[in-house]
């Protein structure tokens, strides 16, 4: 079984974005810790199964974090369920989760389900627009929600949520500085080597996303991190 906790890089693929075979096997002999398939919009069952068909020649670990129920599906090795803190729509707190439950429960294997606190942190990103989360935090409220997560709700991951753009290193360090048990996950507007190293030196785990379909060279890059944690 795979250990999460170990984890320092994550490529997260978006099944809507196209990917060569080329770039896909790059990206999956480069030293990542896992692959993420996730996405906010346009991921059906369809582009799911077909990317994570594509990725079964490899064997690193696939997760699939849950955005709708329609597109999940057997066979990953976790199941990534956010709940969104600072969404004011109860549907992104719990409501997909309910629905998720209420069609899979009886055979999910929980052991392969990570819930992850999210905090939403870019009002331009589609996730923000789409869960209307309330992205005007300050570093208290940040606090306060790490203390929600690590202490109250007891999740094992908080997910800092900057997708699209690079997020304030403060913010992302007042999560980290109430975090006893619970791994901090960052996200957003990583771009090369310099962005991962600095939020890896913050956060237990990074996740790249969107530089993969701009500029493979510089998304590959950003597993290096990986050599200054050994
Ligand atoms: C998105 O946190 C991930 O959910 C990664 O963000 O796409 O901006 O790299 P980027």
């Amino acid at each position: 079984m795979y250990d999460i906790k170990k984890w320092k890089h994550i490529f997260k693929l978006d099944p809507a974005k196209l990917i060569s075979d080329e770039e896909l096997e790059a990206i999956c002999l480069s030293n990542t810790d896992a692959i993420i398939i996730g996405g906010t919009d346009e991921v059906t069952e369809d582009n799911v199964f077909h990317l994570k068909r594509r990725l079964n020649q490899f064997s690193l670990p696939i997760a699939l974090e849950i955005s709708n129920v329609d597109s999940v599906m057997l066979g990953f090795d976790f199941y990534f369920v956010p709940t969104v803190l600072n969404s004011s729509d109860v549907k992104y707190h719990n409501g997909i989760l309910l629905g998720a439950l209420k069609s899979f429960g009886q055979i999910i294997d929980f052991d392969e389900v990570i819930f992850e606190g999210y905090v939403v942190l870019n009002p331009d990103s589609k996730v923000a627009k789409v869960t209307q989360a309330n992205t005007n935090l300050t570093d208290e409220d940040i606090e306060a929600y790490a203390l929600m997560i690590n202490d109250m709700y007891k999740l094992p991951v908080m997910y800092i949520e900057y997708s699209g753009t690079y997020g304030e290193v403060e913010i992302v360090k007042a999560a980290a500085n109430q975090l006893t048990d619970t791994q901090l996950f960052y996200g957003g507007g990583i771009s090369d080597y310099n962005d991962a190293k600095q939020m890896a030196s913050i956060a237990d785990t990074i996740i790249v996303g969107d530089i993969i379909y701009k500029d493979i060279e510089k998304a590959l890059k950003t597993v290096e991190i990986k050599e200054s944690h050994k």
